[in-house]
């Protein structure tokens, strides 16, 4: 369906959100918009190795594998991917997921987070354009938050797949009113690495401990149960996706399951995701969750969102108020060499 800007949902896209946990909304981002989305995303590749938060799950598969091979993730040091890699060595059931390609290319699926606090073209985009009212709209929310945004973007002939997993338990919250907005940067197809979603599984009841992407293995530290072998047993489960160009947005709900192919294309795939909170959602430091990249400044188990981590990016005070101007790097205090608030 066409969402089109300020023109409101259909009844159909709010129902395939509500049955499925997921609807593709076409035309929702202007061609401005992805541009200032595509040259956040460079930024951050550019520092790759440099920065604290900065990662290539691609090269870290390889090294998780190769026993002998050490880990290295440059400076970023937002996780202990030694210890992951121990972790899954560990896992009698883990086993690479692994696209089967024949090209000796190097891929790289590269992943950052919190483009936001210091590129205000990604603030611009994730504050004031239609995907704040349509997150709302959605979710029913009085008000939502931004909670983060996350760069995935898979290098031509990326071998590596992105493990089916739920985003609840990596997130330090509790509620039921989030959504996350897959942004496609170039066309994504089944050869480009498609996300792929379990129709309806936002309503299993079941909140699924994280995984590192690379493995299905769990997080130790997660008291939640591991995500169903989805992988193993592709035809049991009804697996819906959907090809996307630039422009069109795949919005699911917080516990949809889901995941994605590898890149066996000679073309990029790039993309960012934004995640919005809503009013039933509270602070909760999850065991087994992700620290935030400097997040969560004073914020308690039980509090709402409120603080200058997470924007109120809804509702807006009157039409046509743009938010991101009113943020700038100086007055979020960022430091961005040290992923932490000044
Ligand atoms: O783009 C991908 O490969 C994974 C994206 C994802 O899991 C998400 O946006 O929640």
């Amino acid at each position: 369906m066409s969402a089109g800007r300020g023109r409101g949902l259909s009844a159909e896209d709010r129902d395939a959100f509500q049955q499925d946990g997921v609807v593709c909304l076409r035309n929702v981002l202007t061609s401005g918009e992805i541009e200032k989305l595509r040259a956040g995303v460079a930024q951050q590749m550019e520092r790759l190795g440099r920065s604290k938060t900065g990662y290539d799950f691609e090269a870290f598969g390889k090294q998780v594998w190769d026993p002998v091979r050490p880990v290295e993730t440059g400076t970023a040091n937002r996780f202990d991917m030694q210890a992951m890699k121990e972790i899954i060595q560990a896992d009698p059931a883990a086993c690479p997921l692994l696209e089967e390609d024949a090209s000796d290319s190097e891929g790289l699926f590269f992943y950052d987070v919190a483009a936001w606090k210091t590129d205000p073209g990604v603030r611009m985009v994730a504050f004031d354009s239609a995907l704040p009212g349509i997150a709302a709209e959605l979710l029913d929310a009085r008000y939502l938050n931004f909670w983060e945004d996350t760069t995935f973007v898979k290098a031509p002939h990326t071998r590596q797949k992105t493990a089916f997993h739920q985003d609840l338990a990596y997130f330090q919250i509790e509620g039921e009113q989030c959504v996350i907005v897959w942004i496609p940067l170039d066309a994504a197809d089944d050869g480009t690495g498609v996300m792929q979603y379990i129709r309806g599984s936002h309503r299993w009841g079941e909140t699924f401990a994280p995984n590192a992407f690379v493995s299905r293995t769990s997080f130790p530290s997660s008291p939640h149960p591991k995500c169903p072998d989805i992988e193993g047993n592709l035809a049991a489960y009804d697996i819906v996706s959907f090809q996307v160009k630039p422009g069109d947005v795949i919005i699911h709900h917080v516990m949809t399951v889901h995941g994605a192919g590898g890149n066996r294309s000679d073309l990029w795939r790039r993309a960012m995701s934004f995640r919005y909170c809503g009013d039933d959602v509270r602070y909760f430091d999850r065991p087994g969750a992700l620290k935030q990249a400097g997040g969560a400044a004073g914020l308690r188990d039980g509090d709402r969102l409120f603080s200058k981590d997470y924007p109120v990016v809804w509702p807006k005070p009157w039409p046509g108020f743009r938010l991101s101007p009113v943020y700038d790097a100086r007055q979020i205090g960022w430091d961005l060499e040290r992923a932490r608030y000044t």
